[in-house]
């Protein structure tokens, strides 16, 4: 390995995001919106950028056009530096089929790798929130020998079953000893017995590595070509793998309460709650430390107002964030999240709620733990979110925690 080596990040972009239907119903999920004007994947772009990354592939596949162009629009790099953040598609460069898995795409994008050459490749998932130093974890895997390296957190036992599960060697604390994907029966830590050491999603291959155990993998036809479920285990499997534990991750201007946060926002609940430790007095997450600045679409628009309403009742908002553009006219707005350009009108009232982009409220409207999807209209009068079985009926979604999703373009009748 060089004193420096070249490093290639690969964000895996192409997952469907089933769970987060019907905010995936026409755009992949790391498109989804989040805190007003983020798009998901910002975070792990904005991670490895921080981290001085600076070729880096994000590969895409389901309903990809909104994510190519928030991609292609926002983070543009200087080519003078060799620099680039580039969306890259599904292309069919191995026969007529679309990627099977996470680790197929890598396979079918070797190409940018060949093309690159780096030393060693970091590949991350794309819908994640939370601020993580990449260079820290690189220093970690290169002084292990480890051939690749999961990042690992700790989380509580009840959702092992949706990550996947590290056991630590006993006699080296870098190394991994077993790699459970997605266990029914997970065994809690000795020093918790009510957490696990979950994957992140987030990898470190020395690349000749790495191109080795994606194309062995394509080969296996038992195989279901997916990173936490084949390519780790393999690692494992010859004792080449090792863990790099979030907890020694210290990103600059991290306060003590969102040191080492990790959210992964796979469901409308984590979705939502993630919201919540957006807009708390003392943030669970920090949207505002500037030492390691969170990037986003630059929202070409004038800044959020707040006016009284023609019969004088006052805008306001508390524990809330409010996005460009919008103009909140006598209307309250509490523990709420708007994105852009949304217009509201008087007596309107918004609570516990996350807002996409361009929602019209009319005046007397009511909002309640609800997410609504852009161009949503709420005519004069109209309530969302306050009456479940209504909502259903209405062919709203409502998760059982009680939270109605408005899907795109939904014009909501009084
Ligand atoms: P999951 O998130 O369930 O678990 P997966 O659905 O494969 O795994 O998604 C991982 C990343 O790969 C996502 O960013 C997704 O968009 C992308 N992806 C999925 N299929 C793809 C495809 N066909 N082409 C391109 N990209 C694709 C994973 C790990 C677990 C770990 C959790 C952490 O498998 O071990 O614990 O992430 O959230």
């Amino acid at each position: 390995m060089p004193a420096v080596p070249k490093v290639f990040g690969i964000i895996l972009a192409g997952g469907e995001g089933k769970r987060l239907m019907p905010l995936t119903a026409d755009r992949a999920k790391p498109a989804v919106p989040f805190g007003g004007q983020y798009r998901l994947i910002d975070f792990a772009i904005s991670n490895l950028i921080n981290s001085e990354l600076r070729q880096i592939v994000v590969l895409t596949q389901y309903k990809s056009h909104s994510l190519d162009r928030h991609v292609s629009q926002n983070w543009r790099m200087s080519p003078l530096l060799g620099a680039y953040v580039a969306s890259v598609p599904a292309q069919q460069r191995l026969g007529k089929r679309w990627f099977t898995g996470s680790a197929d795409a890598i396979l079918q994008s070797m190409n940018l790798i060949n093309d690159e050459k780096p030393d060693i490749v970091v590949v991350i998932g794309a819908d994640h929130v939370y601020r993580m130093d990449f260079r820290q974890m690189l220093e970690a895997h290169i002084e292990s020998g480890a051939r690749a390296t999961v990042a690992g957190i700790r989380q509580p036992i009840s959702m092992a079953n949706q990550f996947g599960v590290i056991d630590v060697d006993k006699d080296d604390p870098a190394k991994i000893n077993e790699f459970l994907e997605k266990p029914q029966d997970a065994v809690g830590l000795a020093d918790a017995p009510h957490e696990i050491l979950a994957s992140m999603g987030n990898y470190i291959f020395d690349t000749d590595a790495l191109i080795e155990a994606v194309e062995a993998d394509g080969e296996l036809p038992t195989s279901n070509h997916d990173m936490g479920g084949d390519i780790i285990p393999y690692f494992v499997d010859r004792g080449e793998a090792g863990v790099y534990d979030m907890k020694r991750n210290e990103v600059p201007g991290s306060t003590d309460r969102d040191r080492a946060y990790w959210r992964d926002v796979g469901t409308i609940d984590s979705f939502f709650d993630a919201h919540r430790d957006l807009i708390s007095t003392l943030p669970v997450f920090n949207l505002y430390n500037m030492e390691w600045p969170i990037h986003s679409q630059a929202v070409n628009s004038p800044p959020a107002k707040f006016v009284r309403d023609s019969v004088g009742r006052i805008g306001n908002a508390i524990d809330s964030i409010v996005s460009l553009g919008s103009v909140l006219s006598g209307t309250h707005l509490e523990r709420s999240v708007v994105g852009p350009w949304t217009l509201a009108g008087g007596g309107s009232t918004i609570t516990d709620s996350v807002l996409f982009d361009r929602i019209t409220i009319g005046a007397g409207a009511r909002i309640h733990r609800a997410i609504l999807d852009k161009n949503v209209v709420l005519e004069d009068g109209a309530t969302v979110g306050v009456d479940r079985e209504r909502d259903i009926a209405r062919g709203f979604t409502v998760t059982d925690s009680g939270i109605t999703i408005v899907g795109k373009g939904v014009r909501i009748e009084r």
